[in-house]
């Protein structure tokens, strides 16, 4: 009997009959000792977050065979890393060896680059039959979308990184699947309370299983400087050893920041940093004298209040600041967007913002990136090209209408929808109330092209999930807050909005729970979510 065979039956034999019940995310609720129930039939082929563009299901199910195959194609590193990934994910539950191979039988599970001109650019198509799964696309981002569907297809103990009973099987039928918007993204606030490498790294693999394909850093604030800036080393060695709370901060050295880039990249996500110019900069006022006014350095701030810092605008040192900063960070940054915050500027006059924002938009063109700024931007004049990220409650701010009806495109983060630093209720722990307690289902009902009014549809290029951190400093901080609502953005962004309905939803982020805990994520267990514990 090989290894993984005495092990099962071992296991059978100790009357593991079904999965091992999981750690409820609410011990409270979760059977003392009762075993999971038995597991059921392979779940439903759409009950998958996001949920797919089309879904038919249709003949019997594919079951893994313990001497199946990853097939992928020849001669494209990028689709064998992606084999490479998904096998990582399915050897140590299995303990099923799954090697690669460049065969083109059509056995076990298949990786193909032939996706139809129909799953567009970030698309595939999965097609389950009794002797294969295929998962086909026209790019390796559209395979490692169709990897988080097979992933989530299988049952939540794939997800343990030790080995689990199967069967590991998925239900007959074919998804056709493409997003609705190109920038799908969530936001780390890496400013107030600095999250090492290994934290974002662990945030970005849970952003990959629901294709999120943007990571946005706010990198500056006034509590703490996080990227380094050869020509201005004051930024971090002084600027980036504070956080709030009086913490001891950190920072990205440039090597630290290219590892970041890269593993986003592997997962499929373009890192968006984003310097935060003119508040929200006494991190940097700390470090350099001569961005202030009076000449005179601040001193360091730990605390939480917004829009009592702002850079001496009229000042040429303050020119000098934005060239080398943005130069530098263009440079390290291969993805084309390059974010310069423009929000709560209330200490900077309004004729020195527009005069700022203007100029900073040209020094952004100068290094070959295309401007991001937090929807204030709108008050300045906007170069063509020039995304604005709505950060609003109201959906009436008119200016930023009417730079969408001239081109300027639209990233969605309506605080009241996608703040993930939002409370859930009152009594959750950690988090802010400014744009009131948000519950999943406010996260998941709303429609992109309506949050601004008189903005036209088709000048929204997607959605963004901010995740402020005043008051987060650790992954599992992160983790109660992104869980349950990210996925809930994530489907927002990603699937037609003719699929939308909280009801489905609500069925299908129940299913999501097991996987959750099987992954060590701590979600909140929200009550308008009727959770599954066994898996
Ligand atoms: N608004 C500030 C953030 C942060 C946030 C906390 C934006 C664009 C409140 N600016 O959101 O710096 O403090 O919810």
């Amino acid at each position: 009997m090989r290894r993984r065979s005495v092990v099962s039956a071992l296991l059978l034999s100790l009357g593991a009959g079904a999965a091992v019940p999981a750690a409820a995310a609410d011990p409270a609720t979760a059977p003392a000792s009762a075993p999971a129930p038995a597991a059921a039939g392979p779940r439903p082929l759409g009950q998958v977050v996001p949920v797919p563009a089309s879904v038919k299901a249709a003949g019997g199910p594919f079951t893994l065979a313990e001497d199946a195959a990853i097939h992928v194609p020849a001669g494209s590193p990028t689709a064998t890393a992606v084999g490479r990934y998904l096998a990582d994910i399915l050897r140590p539950s299995t303990g099923y060896d799954l090697p690669l191979t460049t065969s083109t039988r059509r056995q076990g599970i298949v990786l193909a680059l032939d996706g139809g001109a129909d799953t567009g650019s970030e698309g595939y198509r999965l097609q389950s039959t009794p002797q294969a799964v295929v998962i086909s696309a026209a790019s390796t981002a559209g395979l490692f979308h169709g990897v988080q569907t097979l992933r989530q297809l299988l049952p939540a103990a794939v997800e343990r990184d030790f080995l689990q009973l199967g069967p590991w099987t998925i239900a007959g039928g074919t998804i056709t699947d493409r997003p609705r918007y190109a920038y799908r993204g969530a936001m780390l606030d890496v400013a107030r309370h600095f999250h090492s490498v290994a934290q974002v790294e662990r945030y970005i693999d849970q952003l990959a299983l629901y294709k999120i394909n943007r990571l946005h850093l706010h990198l500056t604030d006034d509590q703490g400087w996080r990227i380094a800036v050869s020509s201005r080393p004051r930024l971090t060695t002084l600027g980036g050893t504070t956080e709030v709370g009086g913490g001891q901060g950190g920072y990205y050295t440039k090597a630290e920041y290219q590892q970041l880039v890269q593993y986003a990249a592997s997962r499929y996500m373009l890192v968006v940093p984003e310097i935060d110019m003119p508040g929200h900069t006494n991190a940097a006022l700390a470090s350099y004298a001569e961005l202030n006014c009076d000449g005179v350095v601040r001193a360091p701030y730990t605390g939480t209040a917004v829009g009592f810092s702002s850079l001496c605008v009229a000042k040429a040192p303050t020119g000098a600041f934005v060239d080398d900063v943005i130069r530098e960070v263009a440079a390290m940054t291969p993805g084309p967007y390059l974010h310069i915050g423009g929000d709560e500027a209330r200490a900077t006059s309004r004729v020195d913002y527009i005069a700022f924002m203007d100029r900073a938009q040209q020094v952004v063109a100068r290094y070959g990136k295309t401007v991001i700024g937090w929807h204030q931007i709108a008050a300045a004049h906007l170069a063509p090209g020039v995304i604005a990220q709505y950060w609003g409650t109201k959906g009436d701010e008119e200016p930023v209408a009417a730079a969408a009806r001239s081109g300027t495109r639209l990233i969605m983060s309506p605080a009241n929808h996608a703040y993930l630093d939002m409370k859930y209720d009152e009594a959750t722990p950690i988090g802010k109330t400014w744009a009131g307690y948000t519950e999943v289902r406010q996260s998941y009902d709303w429609d992109p092209a309506s949050v601004v009014r008189g903005a036209p549809a088709a000048s929204v290029m997607g959605v963004e999930a901010p995740l402020w951190s005043e008051t987060v400093s650790e992954s599992s901080d992160i983790e109660y807050l992104a869980f349950p609502r990210l996925p809930a953005i994530a489907e927002v962004g990603w699937s037609p909005a003719a699929s939308h309905g909280w009801t489905s939803f609500q069925q299908r982020l129940a299913a999501q729970g097991p996987r959750w805990t099987a992954l060590g994520i701590g979600y909140y267990p929200s009550p308008q979510v009727p959770w599954q514990f066994a898996y």
